[in-house]
């Protein structure tokens, strides 16, 4: 396998600490060593190699930027810098990091209960456990706030009723993140495998994301004691979006590691691919291309260190986060698609990385709210006029 030649127009590296430096390397080389010999077979089977996961807890890419409770407490940067190298090698790796980290132990962290923290924070930080996330249901994808998953209370406890569809890591999970309406209220629910009246069915067949796990979450009558809910949660869409906002973060990274993959890809095709006497690379055509793909990657590298810089001075806005997964996932899958042009028909059989990736990255600019759901969100906070629907 040829050796990746990370591109830095900008002098980027420039801005990076030792220590980003050096956790960058170490994931850079677990993704070399660990994941890009295994991963076309599971992006063939559709399977996610759970056995790397307490590999990843040991390298800290679970929750790397929380403090204490087994968590390294690194920069954002440095986190940052971890979710592009994952993602370099596939959004699949990347996505169980986002989920793990800022979906499941950041909520836990920041809304939880001091004995929620102690139960579940070291043993997801290390991968010996696994948790999901559950906001969007099969009618209620863009728009959560009209969720109908419902939990009353019951007793000591709680019942809760509903269903949620294209849940990340769900049939694994040890302890789902759940967000349900309690009357007028959205509240957070941790709800543990196993809990009677509680289901997590996989989602096969997919063409995007196939190496990684994909289901949903079913509740009938579920349920669950009174010490289940995230006390410290917003009673809002205010819980669940902040800890997108986590999650967003880490995607505006993840998605330069997979254009740098294509692009990385792209350009040594064009310097070893002969015709008409020459190398491709020696068309106006394909520099045009090239130049194109580093450009946009060049501004999307920008962005996202100037996020984490805001993110480290606790600055940082969930538009400015909007911008820059916008952004980053859009230029990501163009670069994707032009780097598939390069490799003609080579481009499209799997030994070849783009086009894993470019499918990948059709979810991702879906996911975490989709392009249409940021461009809105921006025109908003522009206009201060809302777009997004009736009210
Ligand atoms: P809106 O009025 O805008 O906001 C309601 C309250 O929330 C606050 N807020 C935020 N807080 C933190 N972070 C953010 N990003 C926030 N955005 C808004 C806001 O200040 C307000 O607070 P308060 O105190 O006034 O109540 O709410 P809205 O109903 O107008 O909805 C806005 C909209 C459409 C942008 C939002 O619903 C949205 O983002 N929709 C997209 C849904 C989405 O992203 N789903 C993702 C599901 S999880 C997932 O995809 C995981 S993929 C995992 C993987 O990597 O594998
Ligand atoms: P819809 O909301 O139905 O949107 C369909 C189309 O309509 C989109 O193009 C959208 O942009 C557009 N649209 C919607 N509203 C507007 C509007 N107001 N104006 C203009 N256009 C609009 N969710 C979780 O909760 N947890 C997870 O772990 C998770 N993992 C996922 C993993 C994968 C592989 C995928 C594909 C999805 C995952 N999701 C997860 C769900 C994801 O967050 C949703 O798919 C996403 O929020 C979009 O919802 P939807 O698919 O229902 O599309």
């Amino acid at each position: 396998m040829a050796k990746f030649e990370a591109l830095d127009l900008y002098a980027i590296e420039d801005l990076l600490t030792d220590e980003e430096r050096m956790v960058r390397d170490a994931v850079r080389q677990f993704v070399d060593q660990e994941v890009l010999p295994i991963i076309d077979e599971h992006h063939r089977a559709g399977t996610f190699p759970t056995g790397l996961l307490p590999k990843m807890g040991a390298l800290g890419l679970f929750g790397p930027n929380l403090k204490g409770y087994g968590c390294p407490g690194l920069g954002n940067v440095a986190y940052g810098l971890m979710m592009q190298e994952l993602e370099r090698g596939d959004s699949g790796f990347r996505s169980a990091a986002s989920v793990q980290g800022s979906l499941v132990m950041w909520p836990i962290y920041t809304y939880g209960s001091e004995e929620q923290k102690r139960k579940w924070l070291p043993r997801l930080a290390s991968g010996e456990a696994v948790g999901c996330f559950g906001l969007t249901e099969p009618d209620h994808g863009s728009n959560p706030g009209g969720m109908i998953t419902r939990a009353r209370r019951s007793g000591d406890g709680w019942v809760l009723h509903g269903a949620k569809m294209w849940i990340t890591n769900s049939c694994i999970a040890d302890v789902s993140v759940v967000w349900a309406k309690v009357d007028e209220d959205i509240r957070g629910f941790l709800v543990e495998k196993g809990t009677p009246g509680f289901s997590a069915p996989e989602i096969k067949n997919k063409w995007s994301l196939r190496a990684s796990i994909t289901g949903e979450l079913v509740f009938d009558d579920c349920r669950l004691p009174e010490d289940a809910i995230l006390p410290g949660a917003p009673k809002g869409l205010k819980g669940p979006l902040g800890c997108l906002t986590q999650a967003r973060y880490g995607i505006s990274w993840g998605a330069l590691g997979a254009a740098m993959a294509c692009f990385d890809s792209a350009r040594r095709y064009s310097q070893e691919r002969t015709q008409f006497g020459k190398p491709i690379g020696a068309f106006q055509l394909t520099q045009k291309k090239l130049a194109d793909m580093a450009v946009e990657i060049t501004k999307g590298q920008l962005l996202a260190w100037r996020l984490g810089r805001l993110k480290d001075e606790g600055r940082m806005s969930p538009i400015q986060v909007s911008v820059a997964k916008l952004n980053n996932v859009g230029i990501a899958l163009d670069v994707a698609r032009v780097a598939r042009e390069i490799h003609g028909a080579m481009g499209i059989i799997d030994e070849v990385p783009v086009m894993r990736h470019m499918m990948n990255l059709e979810s991702v600019k879906t996911y975490e709210g989709t392009n249409d759901v940021h461009t809105l969100a921006i025109g908003r906070h522009l206009t201060g006029l809302d777009a997004f629907g009736a009210s």
